[in-house]
């Protein structure tokens, strides 16, 4: 690969598109050329690069003659059949989708943690999903320092997580209640949800991605399967429940980790201190803590509310907070294919 590279980004005009042309500009990648990739419905539409218009063109099995990195983001069902024109044509995939995150011959990357993984790949590599990979900004430094036997965890998921319709569905549901003056008690709308299976404004839906047979949902085992591949541990075991709230950016994690060797709120605050792409935020007798309405648009993964779990031996109880768009994904898959240069 020369200096300059031939970069493609499949998904452009989606909420992940449009912040990997962000992370792109911002963190002055090395782009020589651009092909933003969507559906038909958005080719010949413009969208901006460093101040430049570029056209969007609609994705065929064609369009990766002489890219050198395709950044994927539309879904699994369009990794699926379109990831492997673009390693034919000679390009690296970096994918965002889960379908190929547990495939063997695929690493599974969150820079801060396995880098070196990059260098097995063949031709693919995956960006884990938002909710893991925020989990582990936080708990992989504390597993380096203490062993991680297993977690009990919660999200609280915010709506651009679903994509750009579900930012418009909270936004118009909010906007619903405000014009009717409808009073506190009378939150339930008349209207439909469209995206979600229920209305998200003034919610709180524990369903995120489709069920399983043991009743989690494919959401909530992604931290265990993906957990154990990044994390290289293959005994790690999470028990999740995934909740969708109507906050539009970042997501908010409580965990309740437990370890094998013991564990003190000084020296877990000192291990996470140092880690990279991780603020500590905890100063709860000031009400400092990690807020969603703060992290979103932050690079870095946010930690506090650090404190001895009362109920596991060796356990250690915090709140993480990450940009869901940015370390969950964008800005993620653009640090991998950073690795590449
Ligand atoms: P989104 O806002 O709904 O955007 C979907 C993108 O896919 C749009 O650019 C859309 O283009 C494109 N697309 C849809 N059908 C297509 C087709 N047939 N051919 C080519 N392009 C097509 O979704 P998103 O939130 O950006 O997420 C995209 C994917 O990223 C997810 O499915 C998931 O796998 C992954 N991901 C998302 C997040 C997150 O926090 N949102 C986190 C981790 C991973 P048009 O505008 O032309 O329809
Ligand atoms: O719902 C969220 O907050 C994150 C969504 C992630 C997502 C959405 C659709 C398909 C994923 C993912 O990254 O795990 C997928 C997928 O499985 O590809």
């Amino acid at each position: 690969m020369s200096n300059l590279k031939h970069v493609a980004v499949v998904g452009a005009t989606g909420a992940v598109g449009v912040e990997m042309l962000r992370c792109l500009e911002e963190r002055g990648f090395p782009v020589g050329q651009l092909t933003l990739l969507a559906s038909a419905r958005s080719a010949g539409k413009k969208m901006k690069f460093k101040g430049e218009d570029v056209t969007i063109k609609e994705l065929t099995p064609d369009s990766f003659t002489g890219v050198d990195i395709a950044l994927f983001s539309a879904g699994g069902g369009i990794s699926r059949d379109f990831a492997p024109h673009a390693v034919k044509a000679g390009a690296v995939v970096v994918d965002n989708s889960s379908y190929f995150r547990m495939d063997p011959k695929v690493p599974l990357i969150v820079p801060e943690i396995n880098a070196a993984d990059v260098k097995g790949h063949q031709g693919i590599l995956a960006n884990p999903n938002c909710t893991t990979a925020i989990s582990l900004m936080a708990l992989y430094p504390l597993h380096q320092a203490f062993g991680v036997k297993r977690i009990f965890a919660s999200s609280y998921q915010a709506v651009s997580g679903t994509g750009a319709q579900a930012i418009e569905e909270l936004a118009k549901q909010s906007r619903e209640w405000a014009s009717e003056n409808r009073a506190w008690d009378a939150a339930k709308l008349d209207s439909q949800p469209h995206v979600y299976p229920h209305q998200i404004a003034f919610n709180a839906i524990p369903h995120v991605d489709s069920f399983l047979d043991n009743g989690y949902t494919k959401e909530e085992m992604k931290m265990e399967n993906e957990g154990r591949k990044i994390m290289h541990h293959p005994d790690f075991r999470a028990s999740v429940t995934c909740v969708r709230i109507p906050v539009f950016r970042a997501h908010s994690i409580a965990i309740s980790a437990e370890f094998e060797k013991p564990v003190s709120v000084a020296a877990a605050r000192e291990v996470l201190a140092g880690a990279p792409g991780l603020d500590v935020i905890d100063d709860p007798a000031n009400k400092k803590y990690p807020l969603a309405l703060d992290i979103a648009g932050r690079d870095n993964c946010a930690v506090g509310r650090i404190r001895l779990d009362c109920a596991l031996d060796n356990g250690l109880a915090f709140w993480v907070v990450g940009d869901q768009l940015l370390k969950g994904a964008a800005l993620n898959a653009v640090q991998i294919a950073e690795c590449l240069l």
